[in-house]
C-alpha cells in the first residue's frame, strides 16, 4: 500500500518524491485526499440534516483527512522512504479561521461524527476570507492583523452554483463552495461554505479596519468577534442573512430534486439551527415557501416541523436581539414575517416577556426560535435546567415538550487519535481499537487503574507530550519551559465569566508567597491561550495583565525558578493541539452558572489531564463521572451565584477591604513593579473593575481556588503514582463525551435520520 501512495504521489507531483519540495507534496496531498473522499459519497435518500451555522471552526485538514480515510500511516512512510516529513508538510497548511471559539469548534466535531457514524449531514456556513483576527503580542498588549488563510493553497472546491440574495433591495450573486467532511471509517458529507465573488481584500486599511460602506467588496471578509461594535453588528445582519438564504434555496433545490413537493419538506430536511446566528431561516423559508405557492399558515407549520434550535449562552448580553431599524434597512423582505409571526405569538399568549418584537421595537431571535421551532436544547444538563428555571422559564411554561437536554462532545478522531498519537497508540495496546468508533470502551481501562506499568507509561507519554511542547513553544515563541514542572492550562476565549482573572489573581498571591520564602510544592508554568474580542477593554486589560506579570516573573531569579506565565500567541485549533496533550491540570474556572457547556473541558480530561474547575456546564458532569476524588472541584454553586444576582447585594469593594490576601494581590496590579513593566492606563482600569463592579464574582471564590490549587500541585509533587492514576480515570472515563454520543441523542429525539 505505501508503494501504491509512493507512485501516486510522485505523479501527482509530476516529480519524483525525493525531488519534489514539500509545497508540491501538500498539493499533491490535497488531491489524493479529495480525490479519496469523492469515493465515499453517499447518495441521500431519506431525511437530510442541514447543520447551519455562522462558525465552523474546523482546523487544519490534511492530517485529519488522512487518518480518518485511514491513509496516515502508509503516506507517513511512503513520504519517510523519500526522505520527507509529514509534520513539515503539515505545518505549510493555513488553519482554516471560521470560528470563534467552543460554538464554532462543536460545529466541526459535530460534522465529524455524523459523516462517521454514516449519517447524511451537510453543513451550511460562509467563507469568511480572513476569518477571525490573527493575535500578536506587542508591547505587552494584544494587536490584531487579517488572517489570510485563503493565501496558497485551499481546501474549498468552487462550484458553479450560485443563488440570489437581496440585501437592501440590491441583488448579490452567492457562490457556493463545498469543503469535503470525510468520516473515520465512514462517509464522505459536506460543508457548504458561500461566498461572493466581488470580495475584495484591498478594501482592508489598517490592521483590521476596512471600508463597512462597501458591501459587495466586504460582506465575507471577517467573521465577528463574539463581542463588537455598533457597525459590526449591522454588517453581521448582512452576513447572517445572506448564509441563511443562499443556504435555504439551496436545501429546497436538492429536496426537490429528490422529489419533495415542499408541502412534506420536513420528511426530507432537517435544519439545526446553531445558537441564534441563523435564526432568519425561519422567515426566509417561509417567505420561500410563499413564493412556492404554500399559504402562510401551512408554511409557519412546515418550518416548525423541519427546524430546531440550540441555544449556547446563558449572558442575556449575547442573546441577540436586533433594533427593528436594522432588519427594516438589511431584509425589508422577512419583515413582514416576522410581524406575521409576532401576531400568532400574540394570539397565543398574553405573556410580554415570549413577543418576539418587544416594545421598544427591538426584535428578539431566540424567541423567534423558540415559537417556531419544534425543539429547543441546551448544551450540558445544568444549562439547560437554567434554561427551564430561569432564563427561558416563560418558554418552558409555553412548551415544556420542546425543551431538551443534549451535553456537547468532541470528537476522539481529532482530539485524541490526532492530537495524541502516543496515547492512542497505548490504548489501543491495552484494550485494541474499539474505542475510536466505540468511546465507550474506554471505560475498559478501569482494570489497570492498579497497573504500575500501565501507569508509569502513562507518565512517560505526559513527560513526552510536555516535552513537546515544550520544543514548540521555543521554536514558535522563543521561550523555555522546564517540561518536570507542573503545567497548568486555561485555555479559551478571553472573556470575564470565564475568570482568567482569577488565575491572574492566583498568580499574584503565589509571586508574593514565594517572596516570603513559603515555596510551593512544585514548579509551575501557567500557560495561557486566548483571544480578546478588539472592543472589550476589559478582556485587553487581562491579556496585558498577565503579560506583564509574566514579564516580573521572569526578571525575579527567585521567583522563576518556581513559576513561570507563558501566554500562547494566536491560540487556535492548531495551538489547541499541541497544548492539550501536554496538559496537567485543566482550568475550568467559570462563574458557576455562566458557563453552557465548555467543550476544551472534555479535551483535557480525554487526555489525561485533571480538572481545576467550579461546578458549571458540563464539569458536573465530568465531576459525576470520574468522582469527586479525581477532580478539584471549589466555589460557589449555581444556585448560591444566582441568588447572590437576584438579592442584587453584591459588594466586591467589601470582600477587597476585608480579605488582606485578596487586597494585596488586587493592590500589586498598581505596584511599583508591575507600573514599571506594564502600562498604568490598563493595569489601574483592571483593578477598578475587580474592586468597584467584579460581575463575575472572582473575589468570593478567591480562597477557595486557592485552597483548592494548592492542594493539586500538593497532590502532583507528593504522589505522582496517585496523580496518574486519577488521569487514567479521567481517560477511562470521557467517553460519554464523544460527540458521536451527542450526535446518536440529536438523531433521536430531533432529527431521525435515516442511514
Ligand atoms: C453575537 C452577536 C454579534 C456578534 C457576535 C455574536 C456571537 C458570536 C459567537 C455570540 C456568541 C458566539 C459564540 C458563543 C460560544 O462559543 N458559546 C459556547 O458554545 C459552546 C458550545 O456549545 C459551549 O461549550 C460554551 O460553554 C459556550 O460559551
Amino acid at each position: 500500500m505505501a508503494e501504491e501512495i509512493y507512485r501516486e504521489l510522485t505523479k501527482l507531483c509530476g516529480k519524483d518524491l525525493e525531488q519534489a519540495e514539500n509545497e508540491e507534496i501538500y498539493a499533491a496531498l490535497l488531491n489524493l485526499v479529495q480525490t479519496q473522499s469523492r469515493k465515499q459519497e453517499v447518495p441521500v435518500t431519506g431525511r437530510k440534516l442541514y447543520y447551519i451555522s455562522a462558525e465552523f471552526l474546523i482546523g487544519k485538514l490534511l492530517s485529519n483527512n488522512l487518518i480518518n480515510l485511514g491513509l496516515y500511516d502508509d503516506v507517513k512512510a511512503a513520504l519517510s522512504k523519500a526522505g520527507k516529513n509529514l509534520s513539515d508538510i503539515e505545518e505549510l497548511e493555513n488553519e482554516p479561521s471560521l470560528g470563534n471559539g467552543g460554538l464554532g469548534r462543536l460545529a466541526a466535531c459535530f460534522l465529524d461524527s455524523l459523516a462517521t457514524m454514516n449519517l447524511p449531514g451537510d453543513g451550511i456556513g460562509l467563507r469568511y476570507h480572513c476569518g477571525l483576527f490573527h493575535q500578536n503580542f506587542s508591547d505587552g498588549l494584544q494587536s490584531t492583523t487579517p488572517d489570510y488563510w485563503l493565501n496558497g493553497v485551499d481546501w474549498t472546491e468552487r462550484t458553479e452554483k450560485v443563488y440570489p440574495v437581496t440585501l437592501a433591495g440590491k441583488e448579490y450573486k452567492a457562490r457556493l463552495y463545498k469543503l469535503a467532511v470525510t468520516g473515520y471509517e465512514g462517509r464522505t458529507n459536506s460543508l457548504n461554505l458561500f461566498d461572493l465573488d466581488t470580495i475584495d481584500e484591498s478594501v482592508i486599511q489598517e490592521g483590521i479596519h476596512f471600508d463597512k460602506t462597501k458591501i459587495e467588496q466586504n460582506l465575507t471578509l471577517f467573521l465577528y468577534p463574539d463581542d463588537s461594535d455598533e457597525e459590526g453588528r449591522l454588517l453581521r445582519i448582512y452576513q447572517q442573512y445572506l448564509m441563511v438564504s443562499a443556504g435555504a434555496q439551496m436545501i429546497l433545490e436538492e429536496c426537490a430534486a429528490r422529489g419533495c413537493d415542499f408541502h412534506n419538506l420536513a420528511d426530507y430536511a432537517a435544519i439545526q439551527i446553531n445558537d441564534t446566528h441563523p435564526s432568519m431561516v425561519i422567515p426566509e423559508l417561509i417567505r420561500l415557501l410563499g413564493e412556492n405557492g404554500i399559504e402562510f399558515e401551512e408554511a409557519v407549520q412546515i418550518v416548525t416541523d423541519t427546524c430546531a434550535y440550540t441555544n449556547h449562552t446563558i449572558l442575556a448580553e449575547a442573546l441577540e436581539t436586533w433594533p427593528r431599524h436594522y432588519l427594516d434597512e438589511v431584509v425589508p423582505q422577512l419583515m413582514p414575517i416576522i410581524e406575521k409571526l409576532d401576531a400568532l405569538v400574540r394570539e397565543k399568549t398574553p405573556d410580554a416577556v415570549t413577543y418576539i418584537i418587544d416594545s421598544e421595537n427591538r426584535v428578539h431571535m431566540a424567541h423567534m426560535d423558540i415559537h417556531f421551532s419544534h425543539s429547543t436544547n441546551g448544551v450540558a444538563a445544568l444549562h439547560t435546567q437554567i434554561l427551564k428555571d430561569t432564563e427561558l422559564a416563560n418558554f418552558y411554561r409555553l412548551y415544556p415538550e420542546k425543551f431538551n437536554n443534549k451535553t456537547n462532545g468532541i470528537t476522539f478522531r481529532r482530539w485524541l487519535l490526532k492530537c495524541n498519537q502516543e496515547l492512542a497508540a497505548e490504548i489501543e495496546h491495552l484494550i485494541g481499537p474499539g474505542f475510536k468508533k466505540n468511546a465507550d470502551e474506554l471505560e475498559k481501562l478501569m482494570q489497570y487503574t492498579e497497573d504500575d506499568a500501565v501507569l508509569n507509561k502513562l507518565y512517560m507519554i505526559k513527560k513526552d507530550n510536555k516535552k513537546a511542547l515544550a520544543d514548540w513553544l521555543w521554536r514558535k515563541q522563543g521561550v523555555k519551559t522546564n517540561p518536570d514542572a507542573m503545567f497548568l492550562i486555561q485555555s479559551k476565549r478571553l472573556h470575564e465569566y470565564k475568570r482568567q482573572q482569577l488565575n491572574l489573581l492566583f498568580l499574584i498571591h503565589q509571586y508574593y508567597e514565594i517572596r516570603a520564602g513559603h515555596t510551593p510544592a512544585t514548579p509551575i508554568v501557567s500557560i495561557f491561550g486566548a483571544k480578546a474580542a478588539p472592543a472589550y477593554v476589559i478582556a485587553q486589560d487581562i491579556i496585558h495583565a498577565l503579560l506583564t506579570l509574566s514579564k516580573v516573573i521572569a526578571e525575579d531569579p527567585e521567583v522563576s525558578k518556581w513559576m513561570q506565565i507563558v501566554f500562547v500567541e494566536n491560540y487556535n485549533v492548531t495551538a489547541a493541539e499541541k497544548m492539550i496533550p501536554a496538559c496537567d491540570l485543566s482550568e475550568q474556572i467559570s462563574l458557576a452558572s455562566k458557563e453552557a457547556s465548555g467543550t476544551g473541558n472534555m479535551k483535557f480530561m480525554l487526555n489525561g489531564a485533571l480538572t481545576l474547575g467550579t461546578m458549571d456546564g458540563a464539569n458536573v458532569e465530568i465531576a459525576e463521572r470520574v468522582g469527586t476524588g479525581n477532580i478539584y472541584i471549589f466555589g460557589q454553586t449555581s444556585n448560591q451565584v444566582i441568588r447572590r444576582y437576584a438579592d442584587g447585594d453584591y459588594c466586591a469593594r467589601e470582600w477587597y477591604e476585608g480579605d488582606p490576601n485578596i487586597r494585596r494581590a488586587i493592590d500589586f496590579l498598581t505596584s511599583e513593579q508591575m507600573l514599571a513593566a506594564g502600562h498604568e492606563e490598563n493595569l489601574a482600569r483592571l483593578k477598578n473593575e475587580l474592586t468597584g463592579k467584579d460581575w463575575f464574582q472572582t473575589l468570593p471564590d478567591f480562597n477557595a481556588y486557592i485552597v483548592r490549587k494548592t492542594q493539586a500541585m500538593q497532590d502532583y509533587a507528593t504522589n505522582p503514582r496517585a496523580w496518574t492514576r486519577s488521569a487514567l480515570i479521567n481517560i477511562a472515563q470521557a467517553g460519554f463525551f464523544s460527540s458521536d454520543r451527542t450526535i446518536a441523542e440529536y438523531n433521536n429525539d430531533i432529527w431521525h435520520l435515516d442511514k
